[in-house]
């Protein structure tokens, strides 16, 4: 048995006026329950290291800056790495990140139990605007705040397992899971920050929110035969309500672990990543049942083009 005892750790809101100080104090307390625990990887939302920012609207680049961090670990995020070298648990955390040759991405690194990162993933898929836009109910201005990622959809041996990494909206896209799946992949991380409600119509709320979120993680799990652990960043963060529902699935598509609040909550399970074997080797054995032939346009076409 090859297996990961893992800690979804759901974090409630980061309010604007939070240090970073003050969050990663909580990010240290869910460290140790996990640790209580016997988890060797501990999973954080995306951007977990403030508010969810891109709510605002800014037009001042040196404001904008205050939400990204120059470098990782840094003086705030230390006590973090420290904690999690000296329990000897590996970390996965979102984070704004600003390189030094100025380039912004929604970023998400992976650790091993040493603390040292071993995989560093950037946002592919941002939902929402540039430009300030007057018909939503709250502004979702992440394509005005970062950049499309860089990185593709890469794999990292870590725990005996093979691992990739998604944030948030990535969620909703199979190919970025299949990108992983032809890597053999056998646990995907991720993080989001999701608002309780469509920005764009009020009547799609909470349970239509948390349903979505499901759907697209447990139908990836399946089609993939690989774990896949989905962690929110929850609660109302200065009057903006975050959904929660962070779970873990199985390679079945089955949900073996369940938030129950919108506040810091640890989800734990012992995962098998032998449990994927199954999957892999039947029904979706690649290698053998995938018609590449017919699949050009997935990646020669982005919108659709309907028949005349
Ligand atoms: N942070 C996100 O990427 N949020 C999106 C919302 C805007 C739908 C999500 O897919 O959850």
């Amino acid at each position: 048995m090859r297996q990961i005892v893992i800690g979804a750790a759901q974090m409630g809101p980061n309010q604007k006026s939070d240090s970073r100080e003050v969050i990663v104090a909580r990010m240290v307390a869910l460290l140790e329950q996990a640790a209580a625990k016997g988890c060797t990887l501990v999973v954080f939302p995306e951007l977990a290291l403030t508010t969810f920012f891109p709510r605002w609207y800014m037009d001042d680049q040196a404001e904008v800056d205050t939400w990204f961090e120059d470098e990782m670990p840094n003086e705030a995020t230390r006590p973090l790495f420290d904690r999690a070298r000296e329990l000897g648990i590996a970390i996965s955390i979102g984070y704004a990140e600003k390189t030094p040759d100025g380039h912004h991405f929604n970023t998400q690194i992976l650790t091993d139990r040493q603390a040292k990162i071993i995989g560093k993933y950037r946002k592919t898929h941002l939902p929402g605007h540039s430009d300030y836009d007057h018909d939503r109910a709250f502004q979702h201005l992440e394509k005005r705040y970062f950049e499309p990622g860089d990185t593709g959809f890469p794999v990292w041996r870590t725990q005996d397992a093979i691992v990739g990494m998604l944030i948030c909206n990535d969620r909703r896209w199979p190919e970025a899971y299949r990108v992983m799946g032809l890597q053999g992949v056998e646990l995907v991380v991720l993080g989001y920050n999701t608002p309780s409600v469509n920005s764009q119509m009020g009547s799609e709320g909470l349970e239509q929110r948390l349903y979505h979120s499901e759907l697209s993680m447990t139908a990836a799990a399946y089609q993939n035969a690989t774990w896949v652990v989905g962690v929110a960043k929850a609660g109302d963060e200065d009057g903006h309500p975050l959904m929660g529902g962070s779970i873990i699935v199985d390679p079945n598509g089955y949900v073996v672990a369940r938030a129950e609040t919108e506040g810091d909550e640890l989800l734990v399970h012992a995962c098998d990543m032998d449990l994927c074997n199954f999957g892999k080797e039947t029904i979706f054995d690649f290698e053998r049942h995938r018609r590449i032939e017919h699949y050009g346009l997935i990646t020669s076409q982005t919108g659709v083009v309907r028949p005349a």
